[in-house]
């Protein structure tokens, strides 16, 4: 097991506690990392949740926190936790980001402009106008899969609507999008968890594609209507810098893709394994909308990543070093049966999933979720409306990465209505 030297540090007299465990915290010395543990996280979910409000993982040297009411607190504190430190194991204040920093990797005051000009841009009635696109484009696809019956759902279908309905949307063009939009958004997620083999094989597969995509947000790559020439506009009235545009249409090509790709197909992931499930939301189309948060609370697509202290702090009953990482657990939150109830770990549309954290929370909370929801209900909603029938085609393969959690190959049938 390699360690991910960029949690230890440094000359800091400040930072150097933080490499010790606090008194009373249990230690796992478990890998959350480790294939078998990324594949199937929610047995040491369970263990690091029972084991106290945090832990301390030994072979990462960090405190990490599982539960919803903990998480929550994280995020929802941005002056206490921030994120211009970085959202992955590497302190930038103290050691060089591998690329400039964004909407993501920033705070206030520099944070609050593009979130602002992000926000506008992706609001809820900014998107409506794409339904009729997206519509369009999802009956073309659902009619394509039903006449082909057997399809392997990752490639086919969770891979193809992202690519072509968001795609459009931001206004890249169609050409080498598939090519460069998977392979750069697995890098980026690779950032948000340690330095190990796997993050080394994401990099040597995206690093090629960076240069594409980050042409790509130039103003004269975008189409003139798109959401990233909407972001120039923003540059033009003079809310943000032109190197701010270029970094917002990078944050839409870099966090837009993969996310949704895997949320899609844990979705429909969680509709075959629950036919019941999938038979009420054939008899109301309009509860997709509900089968698709639930699904991102049972198998959330980014399972974790990191914040920083700003300052020493006592945190439910833990001391907090000024500078000092913390990891959550987003995909362990929304299984917490303090939260959820005893059932936490099953299916069902009809649950209050609101409040789950697949999106994170507080203001770096996913501000582009109205384009992937959106997405996902013209999607579902068609689905239950011309599909009888979901049923598995053959064995299931998890995808396997640092952050990210879903399906690498979903083989299904699909029987028409
Ligand atoms: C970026 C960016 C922003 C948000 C998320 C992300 C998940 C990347 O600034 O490129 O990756």
């Amino acid at each position: 097991m390699q360690h991910p030297e960029n949690i230890q540090h440094s000359e800091h007299s400040q930072l150097a506690e933080n490499t010790k465990p606090p008194e009373k915290i249990a230690v796992i010395d478990d890998d959350p990392y480790s294939e078998e543990n990324l594949a199937n996280p929610y047995p040491l979910f369970e263990r690091m949740r029972a084991a106290g409000p945090a832990v301390w993982l030994s072979l990462y040297d960090v405190l990490a926190f599982t539960h919803h009411q903990g998480v929550r607190d994280i995020l929802v504190d941005h002056e206490g936790f921030i994120s211009g430190a970085g959202v992955g194991p590497k302190n930038l204040h103290t050691e060089p980001a591998w690329r400039p920093q964004g909407i993501l990797e920033s705070d206030p005051p520099i944070h609050t402009p593009m979130r602002k000009a992000m926000a506008d841009v992706i609001s809820p009635r900014g998107v409506r106008v794409l339904r009729a696109q997206f519509q369009e484009y999802a009956d073309q696809l659902v009619d394509q899969l039903i006449a082909k019956g057997e399809v392997d759902a990752v490639p086919e279908m969770a891979e193809l609507f992202p690519l072509r309905a968001f795609g459009d949307a931001v206004g890249i063009p169609r050409e080498g999008r598939a090519e460069h939009l998977l392979p750069h958004g697995a890098m980026n997620f690779s950032a948000f968890g340690p330095v190990n083999e796997r993050y080394h094989k994401t990099f040597e597969r995206g690093e090629p594609s960076r240069p594409w995509v980050v042409a790509m947000c130039a103003r004269e790559n975008l189409t003139p209507d798109g959401l990233g020439s909407q972001i120039w506009a923003h540059a033009d009235a003079g809310e943000i810098t032109s190197d701010q545009a270029v970094l917002l249409v990078r944050a839409m090509l870099s966090a837009g893709l993969d996310s949704t790709v895997l949320a899609i197909g844990n979705t429909l992931g969680c509709l075959v394994d629950n036919p019941d499930q999938w038979e009420r939301l054939r008899e109301k189309p309009m509860l997709a909308k509900f089968a698709i948060d639930e699904a991102l609370r049972l198998e959330s697509p980014f399972q974790s990543f990191f914040r920083t202290t700003s300052r020493a702090m006592t945190f439910h009953g833990i001391d907090l070093a000024e500078g000092q990482k913390v990891l959550v657990f987003p995909g362990s939150a929304n299984r917490d049966a303090e939260q959820w109830g005893p059932e936490a770990d099953s299916y069902q549309i009809e649950r209050q999933a609101g409040g789950h954290l697949a999106f994170g929370m507080g203001i770096h909370q996913c501000v582009g979720q109205p384009i992937s929801r959106l997405e996902m209900d013209v999607l579902f909603t068609t689905l239950a409306k011309r599909v009888a029938r979901i049923e598995p085609a053959g064995e299931s393969a998890p995808y396997i990465h640092n952050t990210l959690k879903g399906y690498s190959s979903l083989p299904v049938r699909l029987i028409a209505a």
